[in-house]
């Protein structure tokens, strides 16, 4: 398979700036976490070979709605862009109705069956990053971390950064090995939709 082609057939259902505007809570969830401008919206992209399937941008916070993406036609499968965190410049009130809109997100969603952790892999497991996986386990929701950008280093300080960041998880039992993604470049994709369509078939 070439790697820019279609892994997902991805199609863009629901934005939801609050709760009452969630889709029916119903079939398989897996939301796609972590710190603003790491590449969730990219990674959407990349997975279904569109542009402009989910919105990106090089000034952090693009993502100000929760989105509701389906898999492969099929509307109980479902993929679900969050806004990211840790985003440095804003507001105290935004940063506190993030934390409400993901919390109602995550605390009443009974279809959210895992999470797709991203994150810079020139910056793992930042302090906000290392909240959020704390956060997260009161949920008991196995999660995947992804380490991405991979195209921004060398094959071998990639490989580096991705031994310590499996060193300093392997401990908790919530997560399945972390792994390398380009949203760029599309390497790591094949392994990232065979996960994604593995736990929805499973779980
Ligand atoms: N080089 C490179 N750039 C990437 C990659 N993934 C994303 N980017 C760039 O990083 C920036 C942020 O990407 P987004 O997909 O908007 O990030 P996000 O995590 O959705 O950000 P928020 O919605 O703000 O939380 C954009 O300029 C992307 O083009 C990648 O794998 N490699
Ligand atoms: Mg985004």
């Amino acid at each position: 398979m070439s790697e820019k082609s279609m892994l997902l057939k991805i199609n863009f259902e629901k934005s939801c700036p609050s709760e009452k505007f969630f889709p029916p809570d119903e079939g398989v969830e897996l939301a796609i976490c972590g710190r603003s401008n790491s590449g969730k919206s990219s990674i959407l992209n990349m997975l279904a070979n569109q542009k402009k399937l989910a919105k990106t941008s090089n000034t952090p916070g693009r993502t100000q709605s929760i989105n509701f993406f389906n898999v492969n036609e099929d509307t109980l499968k479902k993929l679900v862009d969050l806004p990211g965190y840790g985003y440095a410049k804003a507001s105290k009130k935004m940063q506190k109705e993030w934390g409400q809109q993901i919390t109602k997100y995550m605390a009443s969603r009974k279809s959210l069956r895992g999470i797709i952790l991203i994150m810079d892999v020139r910056r793992p497991l930042q302090e906000s990053d290392l909240n959020f996986i704390a956060w997260c386990e009161q949920y008991n929701l196995p999660m995947q971390i992804l380490l991405n950008k991979s195209d921004k280093l060398s094959k071998n300080k990639a490989s580096q950064e991705l031994m310590k960041c499996v060193e300093k998880t392997a401990h908790n039992l919530l997560l399945d090995s972390p792994m390398l993604l380009s949203a760029k470049t599309a390497s790591g994709a094949e392994e990232l939709s065979k996960k994604i369509l593995d736990w929805m078939e499973i779980i």
